[in-house]
């Protein structure tokens, strides 16, 4: 059987019970789901970035207001979870997602698929049947927030594909909040300058491979990368009001088109930056159909954070390793580490010539337009390890020599305290300075070695022969 979101809930049942809570007391949509996610936020008491922060899956029949639909958020927000969707270990998550990145795969037309079981068309589209969340009061509507938004980009003939919140506008009618700096900003740029309309369909609920792989950003037909990183061609079907194709084994398609400069106010949103941003003039997206299946399960990602992010992260990560890699071959790691919101890279390299640090920094930092921060580390630091990362900064960096920053460079509009380039007051346009850290050892000064007690000693020492009242349990 082919994967999708139902064989993944299984193998986590299967393989990791501890990384699935399942819920089954009624949980009201607004809110409440969200206040889940963080009330086991503080449970492992280690900051935000908890390691006991389970899978959140709400059994059918207790959604309030929506009896027939079960709901799951979270989904991906553990390493562990990560490892399961790539089918990998967690230390091999980095080298998985590139060998499957490149790997693409192509998909086939089926004439049929579960996620059309139920279709809603002209006046029957409503988007309050659907059980959208809501996690914070500052945000106006509900959001749908971790669909796969597919367009056809006509100048390169291919599908692209990208994560884009819509906000709950009327039953309808949402808003779409498209970052400069990604395709579909672009590709619904040529459509306006051409005066047509842009036809979308979005899938909500697939095996989390299959929503994150469309990260990738490539000039191929973005279903294949996600055929890739699933590691199995996709299936797609023909949607019900337009041309696009739809993942056959989705939960939940909906289909509509934007019409050419139109723009409404939309958010403020709970972003990934754990800050409320901004609302904007926005392009809007009017429904023409939904199609779900008879027993649907809503795929919400829990936005403030941790979930989010690690939708994000590893795809961000290896476009900034291939990046870095291909220019200097000393480069041996990156880790982008969700604590500090995909807006730092920690870059590891071996410290084989003068210099080497700073290259690696300029290669890394043109992976992505997210790197505000690249900090390049020697190969005996872990770049998982935020307090080896910070003892390198303190005994390996000279600030003067081994700091440096870019002004006035594009960051990532919701960078909160980003400008448009011309200075204050906030302007809203993601421009901050870029900031390159060498934290690897000066190679012109006699560094000192590492100092400890003898290993043959401490290693093996037990502490109970020694300590009184110690016991180990
Ligand atoms: C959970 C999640 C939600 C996202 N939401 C948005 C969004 O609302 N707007 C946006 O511009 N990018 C959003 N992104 C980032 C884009 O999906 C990402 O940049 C993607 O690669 C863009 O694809 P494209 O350039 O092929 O269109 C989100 C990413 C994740 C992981
Ligand atoms: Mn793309």
């Amino acid at each position: 059987m082919k994967q999708n979101l139902r064989t993944f809930l299984k193998q986590l049942d299967d393989n990791c019970p501890d990384q699935i809570a399942h819920v089954n007391k009624e949980v009201d949509p607004k809110y409440e789901i969200a206040s889940l996610v963080r009330a086991h936020q503080d449970e492992g008491q280690r900051g935000r970035h908890v390691a006991n922060y389970p899978l959140i899956h709400v059994e059918r029949g207790n959604v309030k207001g929506y009896p027939e639909w079960e709901v799951v958020t979270n989904v991906l927000a553990t390493r562990q979870r990560l490892a399961e969707a790539l089918q990998t270990t967690p230390d091999n998550l980095l080298w998985k997602y590139l060998e499957r990145r490149e790997n693409l795969l192509d998909y086939n037309v089926v004439s049929k698929g579960a996620v059309q079981e139920v279709v809603k068309t002209g006046k029957d589209v409503d988007l309050s049947t659907l059980p959208l969340l809501t996690h914070t009061p500052e945000e106006p509507a509900p959001f749908i927030d971790a669909e796969v938004f597919v367009v056809w980009d006509s100048e390169n003939e291919r599908h692209n594909c990208g994560i884009y919140r819509m906000m709950k506008k009327d039953k309808n009618k949402t808003g779409l909040f498209l970052a400069r700096g990604t395709h579909a900003y672009s590709i619904l740029s040529q459509a306006e300058a051409r005066d047509e309309p842009l036809p979308f369909a979005a899938y909500v609920g697939h095996h989390p491979a299959a929503i994150m792989g469309c990260q990738v950003h490539t000039v191929e037909d973005e279903y294949k990368a996600i055929g890739g990183v699933l590691g199995e061609p996709m299936d797609l079907v023909k949607c019900k009001t337009n041309d696009l194709l739809v993942p056959a084994d989705a939960e939940l398609v909906v289909e509509g088109v934007i019409q050419p400069h139109v723009r409404e106010k939309e958010g403020p949103f709970c972003e990934f930056t754990y800050l409320l941003g901004k609302e904007r003039e926005s392009p809007v997206a009017e429904v023409t159909a939904i199609t779900h299946r008879k027993d649907p399960i809503y795929y919400d990602v829990y936005n403030p954070y941790i979930d989010h992010l690690m939708h994000g992260a590893l795809p961000m990560e290896t476009d900034v390793y291939r990046k870095a890699k291909d220019a200097v071959s000393q480069v041996m790691d990156v880790h982008l580490p969700p604590e500090c919101s995909k807006f730092v890279a920690i870059v590891q390299v071996r410290n084989e010539y003068p210099g080497v640090g700073k290259q690696a920094a300029i290669a890394a930092s043109s992976g992505k337009y997210f790197m505000k921060y690249v900090v390049v580390v020697d190969e005996e630091q872990n770049p998982y390890d935020m307090h080896d990362i910070w003892w390198a900064m303190a005994m390996k960096c000279r600030p003067d020599r081994d700091i440096n920053f870019i002004k006035d460079a594009y960051i990532e509009c919701l960078d909160p305290i980003g400008t448009d380039g011309r200075g204050w007051p906030y302007t809203g346009g993601g421009v901050d300075t870029r900031v390159f850290i060498d934290a690897t050892k000066p190679l012109d000064v006699d560094y000192p070695p590492h100092c400890e007690p003898p290993k043959e000693i401490w290693e093996n020492m037990d502490l109970d022969e020694y300590i009184r009242g110690r016991k180990s349990s």
